[in-house]
């Protein structure tokens, strides 16, 4: 049975196609700076806003139509299976993400729980095998459900903690059962209200605990992801300690936990921290921790999480540079954390959204290898620290100056000429590697 009759295998056919259901941008067997265009994006599903999103806001109910609700919970489960591997194959992307809670109902205690994703993780498995089609990561919900009011790893309840633990130590059995190349850790609850109340540094060294824990269980079971921290600054926390890329590293080096943990990067959680999507590619890059993207956007005039499908291509543009700069994203991927607006609510929407984010991407690996190929923004740079490449300034950067030479120096200078960036020129010029 098919949940999308309607919906052939989405194909690559240029921008000259009238087929809403065709890619004009992403051709997946073609080869852009040495790797096919599937090899560098590496694309993945959501499963939360693709299966379990339901379209309502705080102020309207559902309205995404959907047809795999079946007689129980679980027999909706199960459809939704079916129908979320639909969708990869027809989109023919290659990897997909989920929270525990989005593919399996809780049930009314933690063993049934448990029973029900084993049952449902047999039947993903099946699917796995059968089309080759991957676990990019996987996670635990610690922040939906009443219990982590006060957090989960950073809990003040000592039972909270234990059943976050126990959702961790599920969810790594999980992993190595589907061979998840990543395991991702966001702290939706893992911040605070009010610090009137807050102890910072012992529900941060709790935090850390919980890592070392998943850490320490992994090494047991012989299966190591590539651990992700993924930084937001608020919401659903008023402040998240894990507020942006330079802040989450911060943490990552108190707590001695380089070699095991990178960063997950959500393009609408750096606009929420006041950085560009760029900016934060760039933080982790130089820190040697860009390990995943999350691909969506916000809207500039909204002030929160809105996770829109990501179609700006200027934006997608700088941030496949970064990409490009890292040498590639594997093991991470492109994870669309994004979903349909509202008024976008029938089933085939689902895939006009993902055809209009992969055809972004496509056109932002284009664009960013185009600026690589022609060293746009390397000669741009060279050329703004070329004080640094010759007399004075090579010898400070080979660290054989000090305070007293250089003020030798600088009392035998007559004159200091700066030069202008000419900015906006670099941006006129930028602009036209995006048409
Ligand atoms: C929330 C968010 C999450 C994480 C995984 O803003 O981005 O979906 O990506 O928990
Ligand atoms: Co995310």
């Amino acid at each position: 049975m098919s949940y999308f009759p309607n919906v052939a295998k989405i194909q690559y056919e240029g921008t000259k196609t009238k087929n809403p259901f065709a890619f004009r941008h992403y051709n997946p067997e073609e080869v852009v700076a040495g790797k096919t265009m599937k090899e560098h994006l590496r694309f993945a599903v959501a499963y939360w806003h693709t299966m379990t999103q339901d379209g309502s806001d705080p102020f309207g109910n559902p309205t995404n139509q959907r047809t795999w609700f079946g007689a129980t919970e679980m027999e909706t489960a199960r459809n939704r299976v079916e129908a979320f591997f639909e969708i990869l194959e027809k989109l023919g992307a290659e990897y997909f993400c989920f929270h525990d809670v989005d593919i399996a109902p809780e049930g009314d205690s933690l063993e049934e729980f448990y029973q029900n994703l084993d049952e449902i993780t047999d039947l993903i498995k099946e699917h796995m095998d059968r089309t080759g089609i991957k676990l990019l990561w996987n996670t635990a919900n610690m922040f939906s459900h009443p219990r982590y009011v006060n957090g989960a790893a950073s809990t003040n309840n000592a039972d909270v903690f234990a059943y976050a633990a126990a959702q961790v130590k599920k969810g790594l059995d999980i992993s190595k059962k589907l061979g998840g190349e990543n395991y991702v850790f966001w702290g939706g609850r893992e911040g605070y209200e009010t610090l009137l109340n807050t102890d910072m540094g012992f529900e941060q060294d709790n935090i850390a605990r919980l890592f070392k824990m998943a850490i320490a269980y992994g090494e047991k079971i012989g299966h190591k992801p590539q651990f992700l921290l993924e930084p937001k600054p608020k919401e659903p926390s008023k402040h998240q300690y894990d507020f942006d890329a330079a802040t989450t590293l911060q943490f990552i080096q108190k707590y001695g936990l380089e070699g095991d943990f990178k960063l997950n990067l959500e393009a609408n959680h750096a606009t929420l921290a006041g950085h560009t999507f760029e900016h934060e590619i760039e933080v982790a890059r130089i820190n040697h921790a860009l390990g995943s993207l999350d691909a969506n956007q916000g809207d500039v005039l909204l002030g929160w999480d809105t996770d829109e499908f990501p179609t700006n291509v200027y934006d997608v543009t700088l941030a496949m540079y970064g990409v490009l700069e890292n040498g590639g994203i594997a093991p991470g991927g492109i994870n669309f954390d994004s979903k349909v607006r509202r008024s976008s609510f029938e089933m085939e929407d689902l895939f006009l959204a993902h055809i209009a984010g992969m055809d972004t991407f496509a056109r932002g690996l284009k664009a960013a290898a185009k600026l690589k190929e022609d060293r746009f923004f390397d000669d741009l740079k060279e050329k703004r620290y070329a004080s640094f490449h010759e007399g004075i300034g090579e010898k400070i950067i080979s660290d054989q100056e000090d305070l007293e030479s250089l003020t030798e120096y600088a009392l035998g200078l007559k004159d200091i000429k700066v030069e202008s960036s000419h900015i906006e020129y670099v941006k006129s010029c930028l602009n036209d590697y995006l048409v």
